[in-house]
């Protein structure tokens, strides 16, 4: 890995590291223990919000507005639907032409994975980012609980994208996605309903206090700069505020485990403990629940 490369931000660098991240679990790790003091660095925003609610189409306007104020955005975008193609997704290449254009780097991950995987490889591909010199990182991922990525978990600033014709404010309350924001968009501001839908929103970010609330048609490009400057001015204050214990040990969680399944596949292939269970299951003398006491105690002595 060409690590003078990937500080100065060539992207061919940044593309690779990010490949190597998510392909290549060794390759991961000796990338991130060469970069990782120097990253935590930059202002992480997650932008959430329900399918179709125009979150592409705002960030490609927003990244060209932050990059008009001296910033140097880029984009990760998780999706869990959309076919992967050489690194990028078709789609949101095309809705994000406007961002590349203005020198932001925009890269889509794959959501599927065993658990922990995509987690695993959107902290890294941050810091990947991070180290490359980008600032702000922008992560846009779908709405909780359509998704196992808590992305308000590993964002500084967490933005939550509503849209009049998309998930209801009763739908968005079901999917928690009111209690994670630090700035709620109104998206599609032109379309009729824009208006109910915003004395909704700001109703319940009265009660529960403090959130800002901004009105947008990412289409027209109204009140994305506003939004980006309410996202400059948070960034000095909320940057490294993803580093909380909580984030943190689901990081060390979700290490601790990959680590363990992988030992548990390889030994559930060759491990004479594991041998005796099966065998003994199968002629019905262990149930599989001391079988798996047993076997679990053979892993824990590797
Ligand atoms: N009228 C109107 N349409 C918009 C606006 N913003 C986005 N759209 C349209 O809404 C559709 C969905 O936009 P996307 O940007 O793909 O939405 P998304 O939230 O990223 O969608 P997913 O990634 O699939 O969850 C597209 O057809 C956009 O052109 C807006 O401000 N006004
Ligand atoms: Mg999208």
């Amino acid at each position: 890995m060409d690590l003078a490369a990937l500080r100065r931000g060539r992207r061919g660098a940044v593309a690779r590291a990010i490949s190597a991240i998510e392909d290549d679990p060794a390759a991961a790790r000796s990338i991130i223990k060469e970069i990782f003091p120097e990253t935590g660095r930059s202002c992480v925003v997650g932008i959430t919000g329900p399918a179709g609610a125009g979150k592409s189409t705002l960030i490609d306007r927003l990244a060209q507005d932050l990059a008009a104020r001296g910033m140097s955005p880029a984009v990760l975008a998780v999706d869990p639907t959309s076919h992967v193609t050489g690194g990028a997704i078709l789609g949101d290449r095309v809705r994000m032409s406007g961002s590349t254009d203005s020198g932001a780097y925009i890269r889509s991950i794959a959501s599927r994975g065993a658990t922990g995987a995509v987690s695993a490889s959107l902290r890294n591909s941050i810091r990947v980012l991070e180290y490359a010199g980008f600032d702000p990182v922008i992560v846009e991922s779908v709405g909780a609980g359509q998704t196992e990525v808590g992305i308000s978990l590993m964002a500084d600033i967490t933005v939550v994208v509503f849209s009049p014709n998309t998930g209801d404010s009763i739908q968005a309350i079901k999917a928690g996605l009111t209690e994670i924001g630090d700035i709620y968009v109104v998206n599609k501001g032109d379309l009729a309903g824009a208006g109910r839908l915003l004395d909704a929103v700001r109703d319940f970010v009265a009660r529960s206090g403090g959130a800002r609330v901004v009105r947008t048609s990412a289409r027209r490009g109204t009140g994305t700069g506003e939004l980006a400057g309410l996202i400059e001015s948070m960034s000095a204050e909320r940057r490294g505020r993803r580093s909380t214990p909580e984030s943190l040990s689901a990081e060390l969680g979700d290490i601790v485990l990959t680590g363990l399944r992988e030992r548990v596949a390889v030994m559930a292939e060759r491990d004479a403990t594991f041998r005796d269970c099966v065998r003994l299951m199968q002629e019905g003398r262990l149930d599989p629940y001391s079988a798996g006491r047993r076997a679990a105690r053979a892993v824990a002595r590797r």
